[in-house]
């Protein structure tokens, strides 16, 4: 990288790289070439932890009294950073976690808006004033800081979702305990070299690496932690919000997802298999809103999956970084494993296959951890394909009757996070948008991404408190005041 900061391999604590009191480090794999190692992660402790909690809260006084455009104004650069090392990011984002270069980035992109919307924030930290019934009585209301908050961030976007988490956290005048994914480190590390080269003070933000089962319970044990902001798999975010509640520690979930996209008789065929098949195989489907099941009408099934399967033979798995590749590594051995036995579950349930990617043959994707496209057809709403979170490139279509069981089955999940429908028709889309259980819902547009100013979450098992990016990031990160004045 362009910095001069020392192997960003090591915990940032109180403005210093540090290594953590184990002294044990781990590999940091490519997973698109398994015995290429990228660098030595340092594994942390409880004990870190403290360290790092100590050093934000010894930190937090003084900046929560930095006026707030002026935390603004170095969370900018930071943006402005991102921007001019977007390429050397966009690289090692690609090496790190395996989707391709363009998916990569458009990753620092959306990352560089999302630092900026925040950044921009910091003069629009407003309150309100609220007639009083009483006489001679002013009274308004301020937004004030947490205090030490931590940030608990996935692998599967490594660069923006630390961007989207750490930034308002920051403008808002919280000091930050940042835990990243274990397989994403060296990603974590850049983003948090962005901050200090923007000028964010020694102690405010902090970076731990290590197990995330023991480092969250530390966070979450250790009182002066005030929030914590997930995202990751429902169940960890389940047993987080759990734990947290016994304290009566703030918390914001971002989970899983199961995303639906419907395709009415009116459809736009192309757009709409174009859709899913972007949803679906795009960043290897390893993301929270990515498409996994298409609810589609009867009147249009064998055209759909014929122009489906087509798009997915254009989908061509290989290293991230080659010219010509669509379709990165699924990350590592483990969610490996796990895609392989949900494919495999599918086929045991009688789903029928209609591409099966479970197995590549190619020579060149014996050297990473690959599946290509799979899809599955004829597929009842209650197989586990069309049920459970797969997090892979793996897409099942589900036939329906009408409009009635195709949002019946949409809904028939106990994720809520995306959803889309593809029609011309204005009042089925109204309808729809009304009906369905998602917290982000697209019509005539895919399931995945979402916009820096736009509030970013879901409902049911997907999501839980404020919504991320947008100013509802605020809404987390902050806490009103209300100030009643006796003139
Ligand atoms: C996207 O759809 O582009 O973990 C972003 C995730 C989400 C982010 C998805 N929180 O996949």
């Amino acid at each position: 990288m362009a910095t001069s900061g020392p192997l960003p391999v090591l915990n940032y604590i109180a403005g210093s790289w540090v290594e953590s009191t184990s002294r044990e480090r781990v590999r940091d794999i490519n997973p698109a070439r398994t015995s290429e190692s990228l660098g030595e992660i340092t594994v942390s402790t409880p004990a870190d932890v403290t360290h790092a909690i100590d050093a934000a809260a010894a930190a937090y006084q003084e900046w929560r009294r930095t006026p707030a455009p002026q935390r603004g104004d170095i969370v900018r650069k930071a943006a402005d950073l991102m921007e001019r090392r977007r390429v050397e990011l966009a690289r090692l984002l690609t090496e790190e976690e395996g989707k391709t270069l363009p998916e990569s980035l458009a990753e620092v992109d959306r990352s560089v808006a999302n630092v900026r919307f925040a950044a921009a924030q910091g003069t629009r930290l407003t309150g309100e004033t609220i007639p009083s019934a009483q006489r001679g009585t002013f009274i308004y209301t301020v937004r004030d800081p947490l205090g030490v908050v931590a940030c608990i961030t996935p692998w599967n976007f490594p660069i923006a979702i630390p961007a989207w988490k750490l930034a308002p956290a920051l403008v808002a005048g919280n000091a930050v305990v940042f835990k990243p994914a274990t397989l994403t480190p060296l990603c974590a590390a850049q983003v948090v070299q962005c901050f200090i080269d923007g000028g964010v003070p020694d102690g405010v933000l902090n970076m731990i690496l290590g197990p995330g089962d023991a480092l969250s319970r530390a966070i979450i044990d250790d009182e002066r932690v005030k929030a914590i902001s997930f995202t990751g798999s429902s169940a960890v975010g389940r047993r987080l919000y759990a734990q947290a509640a016994q304290r009566l520690c703030k918390v914001q979930l971002e989970m899983g997802g199961k995303n639906a996209v419907i395709v009415m008789d009116d459809a736009d065929l192309e757009k709409a298999a174009e859709s899913v098949a972007g949803g679906a195989f795009g960043a290897t489907g390893q993301r929270c809103t990515a498409t996994s099941r298409a609810i589609v009408l009867r009147s249009r099934l064998v055209d759909f999956t014929e122009l489906l399967a087509a798009k997915a033979d254009t989908w061509r798995a290989g290293d991230g970084l080659a010219d010509g590749v669509r379709l990165g590594p699924i990350v590592d051995d483990t969610q490996l494993r796990k895609v392989r036995e949900r494919i495999a579950a599918g086929k045991k349930e009688g789903a029928r296959v209609v591409r099966d990617g479970s197995a590549p043959t190619k020579p060149d994707l014996k050297a990473g951890y690959f599946v290509e496209p799979t899809i599955f057809a004829d597929v009842d709403p209650n197989m586990s394909v069309a049920q459970e979170e797969i997090f892979g490139p793996v897409v099942s279509i589900i036939p329906a009757n009408d409009y009635e069981s195709a949002i019946a089955a949409a809904n028939a999940v106990g994720y809520g996070l995306s959803s889309s429908i593809y029609t011309r028709d204005l009042s089925t889309a109204f309808r729809y948008a009304e009906e369905s259980e998602a917290g982000m819902v697209h019509v005539n547009i895919p399931t995945v991404g979402g916009e820096a100013q736009v509030p970013f979450g879901g409902v049911k098992d997907s999501g839980l408190g404020d919504r991320e990016c947008g100013t509802a990031a605020f809404d987390f990160f902050t806490e009103m005041r209300v100030v009643y004045v006796g003139y």
